[in-house]
């Protein structure tokens, strides 16, 4: 099952949220700083234990101060036309691994932001796109809500998904 909304992602009571990182896994701006920073250092603590991580892949770790058990950051790419192709594939090999990590530990509810639509420069409306279509595709045992933050996407996201929007 899946629903769009709007909000914080670090505020969310499920079982696991989804960190759009870099391949340090160190830490960073956007959704990624306001996790780590709502987690505590324990999660970076944890992060450096787990030598990076390649992009379109995932890793997780616990989730700290959050209220969610767990925190799994996946990496998204770096978006460009050139290469668009490969972005798309590499953005839902992030969800398909995403959800896999959260089925493999038990998780049965699972939050992400829009991965690589912030600072990685992914077309928004693409990027909400490849979201539905592969979590409908590989998340059909979890409950995953999509959490956006701003304004413009909901507007998109009722055009596009207008029955998803919660
Ligand atoms: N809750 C939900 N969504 C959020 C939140 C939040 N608290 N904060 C931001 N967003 P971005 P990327 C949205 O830039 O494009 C970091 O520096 C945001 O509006 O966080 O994958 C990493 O370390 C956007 O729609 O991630 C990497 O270096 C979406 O989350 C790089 O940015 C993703 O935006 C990753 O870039």
């Amino acid at each position: 099952m899946i629903s769009i909304t709007k909000g914080d992602i670090t505020k969310f009571s499920v079982d696991a949220i989804v960190n759009a990182a870099n391949s340090s896994l160190l830490g960073g701006g956007g959704v990624d700083g306001a996790i780590h920073r709502a987690a505590g250092p324990e999660l970076l603590a944890e992060c450096r234990t787990l030598g990076g991580c390649e992009t379109g892949n995932a890793k997780i770790t616990k989730g700290y101060n959050l209220k969610a058990s767990y925190v799994i950051h996946t990496v998204g790419p770096i978006y460009s036309q050139s290469r668009k192709d490969e972005c798309q594939r590499q953005l839902q090999s992030c969800y398909k691994k995403s959800l896999e990590l959260a089925v493999q530990n038990g998780c049965k509810t699972v939050a992400f932001p829009l991965i690589s639509a912030g600072v990685y420069g992914y077309p928004k409306k693409e990027a909400l796109k490849v979201a539905v279509e592969t979590i409908e595709e590989f998340g059909k045992d979890l409950q995953v809500t999509i959490v956006l933050f701003s304004d413009d996407l909901i507007d998109i996201t009722k055009e596009m998904f207008g029955e998803l929007v919660k």
